[in-house]
């Protein structure tokens, strides 16, 4: 007996240092292995940054032209129809409206925009197709061009910025939300992302991805859950880290089911009271709802006072011409345009370059 615990203290006596040694190591591997790891997230979000702003530059020239060849079919076909009369006629008009009506203008706007245009040939100041369709075009252009589209953010506030997004189920917010948070991460802005959508359960791991990879915090609620409480936890949680911009999700509703509704005024209403300030309301719109986007565009403005419109899968199937009837009905500018479904396709949307896309 006496020989064995001998025994068991030499071993002790004999393995403490090892087992110190062993956990010495182990730490020191695991601290160098977080700076490491340390090291490779500012790297990735720096990488990012430069990847994203040189992407997007060469993307926002060539892509609104290529990525919508879908309306600018339906609109030049018509459009070439009108140049092969040799005068203005009744038929040129009928013609010329059509066009605009298939590419999603809808009917009041058509009409705004063609008035100036018969005004212009009546008094013979035009004369030819050919000078009509130019004429047509400037007049698009003026139309949009008389809004504001930089997003709003103010960076003399000594709080977050609170950019709520909202939108019509599927509408693409959280992928927005997601490309958005790069692009401004890639500013230089640090950014916090809110789970405020509750409803779907995939929905806040759906988010997180994007956290990860665009570099941001992101704050999430229990499944089922109150969404302004998200936020407002959201907005507490990066005033005190000093974060610049908080995106905030939003589940997606019907513009027409007044509960969900009056969930979404309550949401904004509770931003607004938190430690930040919302300096941007960006409505999704789905380009390929055609002039149903309208309708969500009013509802959803009385609910939440948008303040700009992110119409996206304009790469998709959409003609477009939804963006006339927002802008020039309801005044809300569309400030960004998706292109499709990875993280550097956002773009800011220009209306020259956009009218010029869907002419030729
Ligand atoms: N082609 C294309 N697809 C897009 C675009 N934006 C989003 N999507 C796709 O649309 C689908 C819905 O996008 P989400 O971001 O989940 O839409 P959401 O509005 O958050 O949806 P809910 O939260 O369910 O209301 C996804 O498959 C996206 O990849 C775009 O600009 N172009
Ligand atoms: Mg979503």
């Amino acid at each position: 007996m006496l020989a064995l615990n001998i025994f068991a203290q030499q071993v002790a006596a004999d393995t403490a240092p090892k087992v110190f040694l062993v956990l010495a190591l182990l730490v020191s591997l695991f601290g160098f292995g977080a700076i490491v790891v340390g090291r490779r997230t500012r790297q990735s979000a720096s990488e990012l940054s430069s990847e994203i702003s040189s992407e997007t530059v060469v993307k926002s020239a060539e892509s609104v032209r290529d990525r919508l060849s879908k309306a600018r079919d339906a609109f030049t076909g018509a459009i070439s129809i009108a140049l092969t009369h040799s005068s203005i006629t009744q038929q040129t008009w009928d013609e010329l409206e059509e066009a605009l009506l298939r590419a999603d203008v809808g009917v009041a706007t058509t009409a705004r925009v063609l008035a100036p245009l018969r005004e212009l040939v009546k008094i013979k100041q035009i004369t030819e197709p050919r000078d009509l369709i130019s004429a047509l075009r400037k007049e698009m252009t003026s139309q949009l061009s008389q809004n504001a589209r930089e997003l709003n953010f103010d960076a003399s506030l000594d709080a977050p910025n609170i950019w709520l997004v909202v939108g019509v189920n599927g509408a693409g917010k959280t992928t927005t939300i997601g490309k958005l948070s790069a692009q401004q991460r890639a500013l230089g802005r640090s950014v916090l992302l809110a789970a405020g959508d509750t409803f779907r359960a995939a929905a806040g791991e759906q988010l997180e991805t994007w956290a990860t990879r665009s570099g941001a915090e992101i704050v999430r609620g229990a499944e089922g859950g109150d969404p302004s409480s998200v936020i407002f936890d959201g907005v507490a949680r990066a005033t005190s880290r000093n974060i610049d911009l908080v995106l905030a999700d939003t589940a997606g509703r019907l513009q027409n089911n007044t509960n969900l509704m009056e969930e979404l005024a309550k949401v904004r209403r509770v931003a607004d009271k938190a430690s930040g300030k919302v300096t941007e309301v960006l409505l999704v719109i789905d380009a390929t709802t055609g002039q149903n986007g309208l309708t969500q565009a009013k509802q959803f403005s009385l609910a939440t006072q948008v303040t700009g419109v992110v119409l996206t899968k304009l790469d998709g199937s959409a003609k477009g011409g939804i963006v006339f009837a927002i802008e020039t009905e309801l005044g809300i500018p569309i400030k960004l345009v998706g292109l499709g479904e990875t993280i550097d396709d956002l773009v800011a949307f220009d209306a020259t370059e956009f009218v010029s896309a869907l002419f030729n």
